[in-house]
């Protein structure tokens, strides 16, 4: 096996420690960063999204590759940006006003960063404004609303208000999700993209994506 397929099944077992070295390996033997991130990380990430779809693997293993994920790609980062290789697209990601669950929104951005994004955490209990004033600072593609309690999920409504309101919601997709979140809900409060779990938020982010930019 390549020094690539080893750093992919590294991530994909979630080890962290191979992970770096891995990486650190590559960039020693001058792999171009891009092909790093493209066939070691982002390919890792896309199998462990299979494999979560397919039922072989659960939250924990998802969590645990992401984590070694993130920690290529933090030591990769400098790499790409000297290599001038752009992220798939930018996304917003918050957990909405007054709801603290955080887990599945961390997921969600480990997934969407292992497909390729860039990826602006907001953290939790985020009020409309600030996902207002960020889409102004770093004008993403997409916003990502993360709710878990049926009292919060109606404050999603409030986010497309509020980006309506100032005139944003044209320039950017919003995508819900979380546990008590459907399909008819993010259809009935305008959201452009549901998802019902991490892996398939970011495989539905990617798609829509690559759809705008045909269009
Ligand atoms: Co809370 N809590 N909690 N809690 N908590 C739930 C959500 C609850 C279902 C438990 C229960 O009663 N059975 C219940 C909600 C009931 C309801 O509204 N229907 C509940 C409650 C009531 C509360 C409090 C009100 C309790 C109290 O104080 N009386 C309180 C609220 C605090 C607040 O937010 N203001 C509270 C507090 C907490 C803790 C702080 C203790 C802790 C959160 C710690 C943290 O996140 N840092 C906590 C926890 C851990 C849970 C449970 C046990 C686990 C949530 C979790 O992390 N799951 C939860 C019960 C449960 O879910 N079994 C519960 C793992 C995570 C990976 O899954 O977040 O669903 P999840 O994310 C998934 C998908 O939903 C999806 O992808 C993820 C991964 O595949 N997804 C998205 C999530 N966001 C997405 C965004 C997307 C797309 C997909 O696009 C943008």
């Amino acid at each position: 096996m390549g020094i690539l397929d080893n750093l992919r099944q590294s991530v994909i077992d979630g080890d962290m420690n191979h992970t770096q070295e891995l990486v650190e390996k590559a960039i020693a033997e001058n792999v171009p960063a891009e092909q790093i991130l493209k066939e070691g990380l982002i390919s890792a990430m896309s199998e462990v999204g299979r494999m979560f779809e397919a039922g072989e693997f659960f939250v924990p293993e998802m969590l645990i590759a992401a984590r070694a994920m993130k920690t290529g790609l933090t030591l990769l980062r400098p790499h790409l940006i000297a290599a001038n290789v752009h992220a798939i697209g930018k996304v917003i990601i918050g957990t909405v006003e007054g709801d603290v669950h955080d887990i599945g929104k961390n997921l969600v951005g480990m997934m969407l960063e292992g497909a390729g994004f860039e990826v602006i955490d907001l953290g939790a209990d985020v009020p409309p404004e600030k996902y207002v004033r960020a889409v102004k600072e770093h004008h993403p593609d997409l916003v990502a609303c993360s709710a878990l309690l049926t009292t919060t999920m109606l404050r999603m409504k409030d986010i497309i208000l509020s980006l309506e309101e100032a005139g944003l919601r044209g320039q950017v997709k919003v995508m819900v999700g979380g546990a008590p979140i459907t399909e008819s809900y993010a259809r009935d409060i305008g959201a452009d993209l549901y998802a019902p779990d991490a892996a398939s938020a970011a495989s539905r982010a990617k798609e829509l994506i690559f759809e705008l930019r045909k269009s």
